[in-house]
């Protein structure tokens, strides 16, 4: 399956490279090295695949956190330098123009882009099983934020047989987005798919695993990458779940970046993205009397003054509390963080200070060392 992506080879203008990445990369031509101009083509665990126009190449990277610095995500635009003893490596990543971002997993509060220089994200749900409201605000919320603009698609159309009223009822949480059911299989809604992904577009999906994500891009690629494996009768063998965030060229242009499903996605500092989807509640913060009203019991709240009159759905403002709850707390998490690597390093300075004037250390008494411990 890797090597289906691998042996594709779209040039450089049909990635996106233009004049402004040009210039970009004009100026940090002046190094050592053969150079290539590229685009994260896939992030797996300790490599990533870079389309360069010519053969793809494989560059050793991290998908988190690395030593680097230089943290790839599926959709940038980048430089490989290929060293003849080490290899070809990232030489640098351009500014990217939109990036699909959550929480990492983990206790660390730190970000992970998912996908970047996107036009559109996809964010999709099944209707094969209840639609969850709650899940597709929270998508909404990291798609908006992402400054990329949001389609809800609802997978599996064929399983309901009155799928406009379930596109009415997400209409109604995802104020300003359009909403569509597909299906794969009668074919319904491919074709407004279809036209988001023009030449020169590119195109992010997310949502759980088993909505339909790689069978949609099966049906707009004509299985050029074969994203699902259907089970084949005879031997039960052939089917592939996505593990990795690829981008995948569209036949007639455009690209589509398939991702592993994401049980739930966390926030990352997303207050642009809180605003965009729920506009109704964020309309009215600033006409609260105090700035740091809370919404609870403060005179003067418009937020609240708007509930009363029905303008805001009290679901809406409810989830919309625990979310910017979330993000505060992430806040509270990032100044302990801060603060503690601050000390690290205040420690790390002293000891350093230490080591260079040995002479007055050593006049310290020894026992005072050894009740601090270390
Ligand atoms: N009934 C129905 N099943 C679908 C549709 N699209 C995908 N599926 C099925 O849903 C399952 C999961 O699909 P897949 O594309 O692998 O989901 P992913 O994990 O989101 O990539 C597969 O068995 C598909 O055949 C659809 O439009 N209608
Ligand atoms: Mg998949
Ligand atoms: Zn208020």
């Amino acid at each position: 399956m890797i090597d289906d992506l691998a042996r594709l080879t779209p040039d450089l203008a049909t990635l996106g490279w233009d004049e402004t990445l040009d210039d970009w990369a004009a100026e940090r031509d002046d190094a050592d090295g053969e150079r290539a101009r590229g685009r994260i083509a896939r992030v797996s665990r300790g490599f990533s695949l870079v389309f360069t126009g010519g053969d793809a190449v494989l560059v050793a990277s991290g998908s988190t956190r690395s030593r680097t610095e230089l943290v790839p995500a599926t959709g940038d635009y980048v430089i490989v330098v290929d060293d003849p003893e080490d290899g070809p490596s990232l030489a640098a990543i351009a500014p990217r123009r939109s990036a699909l971002t959550r929480r990492a997993a983990g206790r660390v509060p730190e970000p992970q882009v998912l996908a970047s220089n996107i036009d559109d994200v996809f964010v999709m749900e099944g209707l094969d099983r209840d639609i969850n409201l709650r899940r597709i605000e929270r998508q909404l919320v990291v798609a908006w934020d992402s400054g990329a603009e949001p389609v809800v698609v609802l997978t599996k159309a064929d399983q309901l047989d009155d799928p406009d009223a379930a596109v009415d009822e997400v209409s109604a949480i995802a104020p300003g987005v359009e909403v569509v059911a597909i299906s794969t299989i009668t074919g319904r809604g491919i074709d407004a798919i279809a036209g988001r992904v023009a030449a020169g577009r590119t195109i992010a999906l997310m949502g759980l695993s088993g909505i339909g994500k790689s069978t949609l891009v099966n049906e707009l690629t004509d299985g050029v990458v074969q994203r699902t494996g259907e089970v084949r009768a005879a031997d039960q063998r052939g089917r592939h779940t996505t593990v990795t965030r690829d981008l995948i060229p569209i036949p007639d242009g455009g690209f589509i970046i398939d991702t592993p499903g994401i049980r739930e996605i966390g926030l990352w500092q997303a207050y642009r993205g809180m605003a965009k989807a729920f506009p109704e509640i964020s309309g009215e913060v600033d006409s609260c009397r105090f700035a740091d009203c809370e919404h609870e019991k403060e005179p003067g709240c418009a937020v609240r003054a708007a509930l009363a009159e029905g303008l805001i759905p009290e679901r809406r403002l409810e989830h919309w509390r625990d979310l910017m709850a979330e993000l505060g707390l992430q806040e509270t998490q990032l100044e302990e963080y801060a603060r503690r690597s601050e000390s690290r390093d205040r420690a790390d300075a002293e000891r350093r200070r230490d080591a260079e004037r040995p002479n007055k250390r050593k006049r310290r008494k020894s026992g005072r060392r050894g009740r601090r411990g270390r």
